[in-house]
């Protein structure tokens, strides 16, 4: 095992899911991963997992969704990260319909290293990422031994 460099050692790992349930669905993935990784405050693509193909959560009477997640590196803050996120998700395409409903593209915050959020636009760590199995079957293949960044308590699947 190599000493993690001090640069390694302090950088704040940003988790982002991706969701698409619209047509091409690939392609708006693969839109929204390249535009954020083109980010001049993007410093690193920490990690870009393959696609899943998963069963609609919350609202099921709509198509499945592929999923994605993508850790990164960035200065920017969480508002920031928001709002960034929300122009990439203009940009590749989404249209507004209603909440849980269809969507082209969705990008959720899920953890922002080990900070907590909690304003009105913004709960860090995701509110409900723990009751959805997509996400904590992405986190698990990154990571089988995956804790939460907050709480540090293995998340599990
Ligand atoms: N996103 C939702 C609601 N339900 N289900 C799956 N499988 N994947 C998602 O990304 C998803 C969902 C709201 O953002
Ligand atoms: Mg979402
Ligand atoms: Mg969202």
């Amino acid at each position: 095992m190599t000493r993690k460099t001090k640069a390694e050692a302090t950088e704040t790992l940003v988790f982002l899911v991706l969701g698409s349930n619209i047509e091409p669905r690939q392609d708006f993935l693969a839109a929204a991963t390249t535009a954020i990784a083109a980010w001049p405050e993007c410093v690193r693509v920490h990690y870009l997992s393959p696609l899943h193909e998963t069963e609609p959560y919350g609202v099921v009477d709509q198509a499945p969704f592929l999923n994605q997640l993508m850790v990164i590196v960035t200065p920017l803050l969480p508002l920031e990260l928001l709002a960034r996120a929300k122009q990439v998700e203009q940009q590749v395409g989404r249209q507004e319909t209603f909440p849980w409903g269809p969507r082209e593209i969705d990008i959720d915050i899920v953890f922002y290293g080990s900070w907590a959020v909690d304003v009105p636009e913004l709960r860090i760590p995701h509110v409900d990422y723990r009751n959805r199995q997509f996400v904590l079957d992405l986190l698990h293949e990154y990571d089988p031994n995956f804790c939460d960044p907050y709480t540090g308590e293995p998340v599990g699947r």
